[in-house]
């Protein structure tokens, strides 16, 4: 240090070439991944298979989500990887299964999960997409972790508003133990309005700030999560801890029709951005749920409901929207994982994954623009005392003491189970499990 020069300016020299540097590296990310796709990725809070137009429900009306459907492709065996929310996202946000990080719950807003969240060490796909130049962004539901140490904004998101608790109420914003949850990146920072609508306001300001470099936009709804609330239904949680009025019997299911279909039309107004700023050809749409609906909502012809591993807990929409790349009118009945998005966005991106980090998810990419087939695996799920496995259309569900087998492609409700009558594939899906559980348990690290 210069004697003619105090440690407060020094510092502050140093301080203002690191951010020259940081700056230098950000431009050179950007330039390089100038041209790549945009990426926004939407998901529903508790949203069932049968809850959506394209889906088959007559009582709510999705048109927009359905017109994503009908310009691109419709999952009818997407699963999330749990059956609640926190789960499905920490294996959404890692591209591995959530046993890995160590997520296998709900991390509540009350008790001793409410210290936890998602390990920073943890790569998401919101690092890589950033690293490799992408705008990122979340708006609407976190969920994983509430310590301001485990903010989006310090997963890899440049910007984020929303809440980090499993729900809000959609007026007030306060979370289930009675804590003011809206947040403007590491700052709680309130702003007066609906959850859906706020999420939608977001997405569409940032798509037009961010339209000319690629960026990728993560939006949770919560949507239709209770509380069960519409747009001029009244607070169910003031301030103080003060309880508000709260939904009842037919006044749910008006609600939570609301609910979908709100969250619908800020979809239509998202999509309609993009058109506008004429980057319909450049966007990759994906829409999906973080698990099945509770008994208020529907979940077709799927049995159970959410928090079980029936499939109704965990088989769930979904629709992928590219146009120009993805077949319009496509259906596919490949089983996928909410897992694979990762390595889906990273690739289409042009993107690397970090030396030594190994994903569970697979990529989709050629699944989804032409149609190829995914390599034969076996999935899994484990959440309390279920667990699930699947290989082509077989299924092993172990619920407590009670060990079943279907064949999902001729029994998708699950109602003959065939645990006697095969034995054979009973056994190798059981074996399959235990090396499963074994191997995440271990806490056999997938970094090579
Ligand atoms: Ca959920």
């Amino acid at each position: 240090m210069a004697d003619n020069m105090d440690r407060r300016e020094f510092v502050k020299l140093v301080a203002a070439g690191a951010a020259v540097l940081i700056g230098n590296r950000r431009a050179e990310a950007r330039s390089r991944a100038a041209g790549k796709p945009n990426i926004i990725l939407i998901m529903a809070d508790d949203l069932g298979y049968g809850d959506i137009g394209c889906y088959g429900s007559t009582k709510i009306r999705t048109p927009n989500i359905d017109a994503l459907a009908k310009g691109g492709m419709k999952f009818t065996d997407y699963h999330s990887n749990c059956p609640v929310c926190s789960p499905t996202r920490a294996a959404l946000l890692t591209g591995r299964y959530q046993q890995r990080s160590g997520i296998e719950g709900v991390v509540y807003a009350k008790g001793p999960t409410r210290q936890t969240g998602l390990a920073l060490g943890e790569t998401t796909f919101a690092e890589v997409l950033k690293s490799y130049g992408y705008a990122t962004a979340l708006f609407g539901k976190w969920h994983l972790g509430y310590n301001v140490a485990f903010n989006p904004a310090m997963q890899g998101f440049d910007e984020f508003r929303g809440y980090v608790s499993g729900n809000v109420d959609f007026h007030s914003h306060i979370d289930g133990a009675g804590f003011d949850d809206w947040w403007k990146n590491l700052e709680k920072v309130p702003e007066e309005g609906y959850t859906t609508d706020l999420i939608t306001k977001h997405g569409v300001d940032f798509i037009e700030r961010h339209k000319d470099e690629p960026f990728c936009l993560y939006l949770p709804h919560e949507a239709p999560h209770s509380p069960y609330q519409g747009r001029n239904d009244p607070p169910e949680r003031l301030p103080g801890g003060k309880k508000g009025r709260k939904a009842k019997g037919q006044e749910i299911a008006r609600a939570y029709k609301e609910m979908v279909e709100v969250m619908d039309a800020g979809i239509g107004r998202i999509v309609e951005t993009v058109k506008r700023l004429g980057l319909e050809h450049r966007t990759f749409i994906f829409f999906c749920s973080d698990n099945g609906a509770t008994k208020n909502g529907s979940n077709g012809i799927l049995a159970g409901h959410k928090g079980t591993l029936w499939e109704g807990g965990h088989r769930v929409p979904a629709v992928a929207c590219w146009p120009g790349r993805i077949r319009p009118g496509t259906i596919t009945d490949q089983t996928v994982l909410g897992m694979d998005l990762f390595a889906t966005m990273v690739s289409l991106a042009g993107a690397k994954l970090p030396t030594g980090l190994k994903l569970d998810g697979v990529d989709l990419l050629g699944m989804l623009t032409e149609n190829r087939d995914l390599p034969e695996r076996t999935l899994f799920w484990r959440y309390r005392k279920e667990r699930a496995v699947r290989r082509g259309p077989w299924k092993l569900l172990v619920r407590g003491n009670n060990t079943m087998l279907f064949n999902l492609d001729e029994d998708p409700g699950e109602k003959n189970d065939l645990a006697r009558a095969n034995p054979q594939m009973l056994k190798m899906l059981e074996d399959e499990l235990a090396a499963w559980e074994q191997e995440v348990s271990a806490g056999v690290e997938l970094r090579a």
